[in-house]
């Protein structure tokens, strides 16, 4: 089955999946195999690994030992650029990122990842990125030279999303980016997940359950935290995002 399949079997089982991002300038390679069994314990379904700016030199070996801890869940590279592509992965979400107007991230960029991922064969996942404007400057925002979406034109963000379908993307990949101050507001959730069939990712800035599981009811099909996997100790906290998100298994 691939990871893909996997990912659909998951929201058809739990009506939403739990995607933990890691950002290997944040979590140490030593530190992988605690912090991983935490969120594994907490219930979180797959991983996903990257960033936009990563200072991290071997990114294929940092994925080799990520491999080691992270049992049977999917690794799923996230990827800000060209170098970070890893054969050890299990899947590469083929991201475009859609809501610019910059072609090297909208084309160039995959032009030349291309050959390698096929050389590699590794899954890839098309997803198209829309970045949704949250309060201030991201990371994602700055490193990718593009304008988010607006957050309270709703109509703007459902023409990008409508377009990621026509085109045949398999996912849209809702991003406020890491550490927003504001999340992907629910009204834009909603409107998106009312005009297109493909599953919505929705991550940035969620930092309680309460809020992921209004992201699922809104229409997210996952949600992805970063931060709090890394900052929080408290397991229970965790288990109860896992248990927010997964609401058809917990009914
Ligand atoms: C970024 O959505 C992720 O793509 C994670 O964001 O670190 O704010 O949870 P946070």
């Amino acid at each position: 089955m691939s990871v893909y399949q996997k990912l659909l079997e998951i929201k058809r089982n739990f009506g939403a999946g739990y995607l933990v991002l890691i950002d290997p300038d944040k979590t140490l390679p030593e530190n992988l195999p605690q912090i991983l069994e935490k969120g594994i314990k907490a219930g979180v379904d797959a991983f996903l690994v990257g960033g936009s700016l990563l200072l991290t030199p071997d990114f294929d070996l940092y994925i080799r030992n990520f491999k080691k801890y992270s049992q049977n869940k999917p690794v799923i590279i996230f990827p800000g650029g060209i170098h970070q592509i890893s054969k050890h992965a299990d899947a590469i979400l083929f991201l475009s990122l859609l809501s610019g107007r910059n072609a090297d991230h909208l084309i160039g960029t995959q032009v030349l990842a291309s050959p390698i991922i096929h050389r590699l064969q590794l899954e890839a996942i098309s997803t198209a990125y829309l970045l949704i404007e949250s309060g201030e400057v991201t990371s994602a925002e700055f490193m990718s030279g593009t304008r988010p979406l607006p957050r309270n034109k709703p109509e703007i963000a459902v023409a990008h999303a409508l377009t990621a379908q026509y085109f045949g993307f398999k996912m849209i990949y809702l991003e406020g980016g890491s550490g927003a101050r504001h999340s992907v507001p629910e009204h834009l959730i909603t409107a998106i997940a009312a005009s297109v069939e493909i599953p919505l990712i929705v991550g940035g800035g969620i930092r309680t359950p309460e809020e992921a599981a209004q992201k699922v009811e809104a229409g997210a099909s996952f949600i992805v935290t970063g931060n709090i996997l890394e900052k929080q100790n408290d397991i229970n906290f965790l288990r109860a995002f896992a248990s927010a998100i997964h609401q058809k298994g917990n009914d």
